[in-house]
C-alpha cells in the first residue's frame, strides 16, 4: 500500500463522515498504530483497519455497520485481506478467539483520545499498553454491564465474546 493509496482512502472517508466521526476515525487509526508498535503487529494493517472500521456508520443499523464496513472496505477499496476485514467486521461485538488485530481495533475504538464516556478510562488506556488481553476483558465486561443497564438487547456475538474471555 502506497502513501498515495492511504491518502486516497483518507479523503474518501473524510467525505463520508461528519467532522466529529472523522476525528474519532483518526483517533482510532493512530491509537491502533501505536498498539501495533507495542505488540509487534503490522502497523500498516492497523492504520487501514482503523481508518476503515466505521466507514459504514450511518449506512446500516448500530450493529450492522461493522459487517457492512468490512464489505464496503473490500468493494470500495479492494481490501481483500480477511485479517483486516475481520477486524472491521467484529469491532463492535468482538468475537471468541480474537486475532491480535481484532483486539487492537476493538481496544483502540474504546480508548482513542476523543472518547470520554467510559468509566475508569485513564486506567484502561494504561492497561491497553501493558496487557491488551486484560484490557479487552475489562472492556467486554464494561460493555456488557452498560448494555444490561440500558436494557439493550445483547447480540449473540457479544455474549459469545464475553463468555470466551471470562
Ligand atoms: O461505532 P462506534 O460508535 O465507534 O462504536 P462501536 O462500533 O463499538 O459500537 C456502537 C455501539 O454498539 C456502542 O454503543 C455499543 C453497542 N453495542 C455493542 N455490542 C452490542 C451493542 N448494542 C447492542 N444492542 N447489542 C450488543 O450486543
Ligand atoms: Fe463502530
Ligand atoms: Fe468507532
Amino acid at each position: 500500500m502506497s502513501q498515495y493509496q492511504l491518502d486516497e482512502m483518507r479523503n474518501k472517508i473524510k467525505s463520508l463522515q461528519d467532522a466529529k466521526r472523522y476525528e474519532h476515525t483518526l483517533g482510532v487509526m493512530y491509537t491502533a498504530a501505536a498498539l501495533a508498535m507495542r505488540y509487534e503487529e503490522d502497523v500498516e494493517k492497523a492504520l487501514v483497519a482503523g481508518l476503515l472500521h466505521d466507514m459504514a456508520k450511518g449506512f446500516s443499523t448500530n450493529l450492522g455497520h461493522a459487517p457492512m464496513g468490512a464489505k464496503m472496505a473490500e468493494e470500495e477499496f479492494g481490501i481483500e485481506d480477511a485479517y483486516i476485514t475481520d477486524a472491521i467486521c467484529y469491532h463492535t461485538t468482538g468475537r471468541p478467539n480474537m486475532t491480535l488485530l481484532d483486539k487492537i481495533i476493538y481496544v483502540a475504538d474504546y480508548i482513542e483520545p476523543n472518547r470520554d464516556k467510559a468509566p475508569d478510562l485513564a486506567n484502561l488506556r494504561k492497561l491497553a499498553f501493558e496487557d491488551i488481553d486484560e484490557c479487552l476483558r475489562r472492556i467486554l465486561g464494561d460493555t456488557l454491564n452498560y448494555l444490561k443497564q440500558q436494557g439493550k438487547e445483547i447480540d449473540d456475538m457479544t455474549a459469545q465474546a464475553y463468555r470466551y474471555y471470562n
